[in-house]
């Protein structure tokens, strides 16, 4: 298969941090992960991760108060529905994450792994964040694949991503103890003052490096925002023993 990233992609993902592929994944393919989407959501079918449960502010108070039954995460998309599983494992993901690592590629099970839905009225934000944070690896180099189900804009509580915040140094007193940036900082603010929408269609998909800053708004449309998420290291890149990056499995996939 010809190489599909040019040098000044791969340029392009080293300096900013992301790389967005239109229309990379048709319409009938998306139709149906959507359709898959709403019928688990409908059934509530685990594993689930709840708004209320997740606690960020704005959520339902608990599972029993009004909207607290809202769902945040699709758990386990890959062993969920086929229609996931050939997404995560396509071969225009894997051919693009082996040119970016430089090395055959892996899949981790641990997170994100996942259907993300943002409802209305119960979605929450989410603060600036790098997906570091979930992974116990070796190097950090790590790449978050999202890909879009619908519109994705500052209306429906689309990413913000701040180009280059993957290659700054950060010091602990930004962070908060979930690893957020902290919002009054004043370090920070400057930082947010460089974030910019990151905003996609059906079909899109966004490689983002897992230190890149990135944060979202809630969704104020009527419709359900689904995007799909999975994450990919170089093979060399090992997951530290006894940690839950470890224990959730790994797919070892070839483009
Ligand atoms: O859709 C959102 O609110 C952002 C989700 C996100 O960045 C994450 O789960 O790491």
């Amino acid at each position: 298969m010809e190489l599909p990233l040019s040098v000044t992609q791969i340029e392009e993902f080293r300096d900013r941090g992301y790389l967005v592929f239109r229309n990379m994944v048709p319409a009938l393919a998306c139709e149906l992960m959507l359709s898959v989407t709403q019928q688990q959501l409908h059934a509530a079918q685990p594993p689930l991760e709840y708004e209320a449960v997740l606690g960020y502010p704005g959520a339902p108070a608990s599972l029993d108060a009004p909207g607290g039954r809202t769902v945040r995460r699709l758990r386990d998309a890959y062993r969920r529905h086929e229609c996931f599983r050939l997404f995560a494992e396509d071969r225009q993901v894997v051919a693009r994450l082996e040119q970016l690592f430089g090395e055959p590629v892996r899949l981790n099970l641990a997170h994100h792994n996942s259907v993300m839905t943002k409802h209305p009225n119960f979605g929450t934000a989410t603060g600036w964040h790098r997906d570091i944070r979930y992974w116990s690896f070796a190097s950090s180099d790590l790449i978050s694949v999202w890909l879009a189900l619908g519109t994705e804009n500052a209306a429906s509580g689309g990413l913000k991503v701040i180009p280059g915040s993957h290659r700054m140094t950060i010091l602990p007193a930004q962070l908060d103890e979930l690893d957020f940036l902290r919002p009054d900082n004043a370090d920070n603010q400057k930082l947010f003052a460089q974030g910019i929408p990151v905003e996609l269609n059906k079909g899109d998909v966004l490689f983002f490096h897992s230190r890149l800053f990135h944060s979202a708004g809630r969704n104020t449309t009527p419709a359900i925002k689904t995007s799909v998420v999975f994450a990919y290291h170089g093979e060399s890149n090992q997951p530290t023993a006894g940690t839950r990056s470890a224990a959730a499995g790994e797919v070892a996939l070839r483009a």
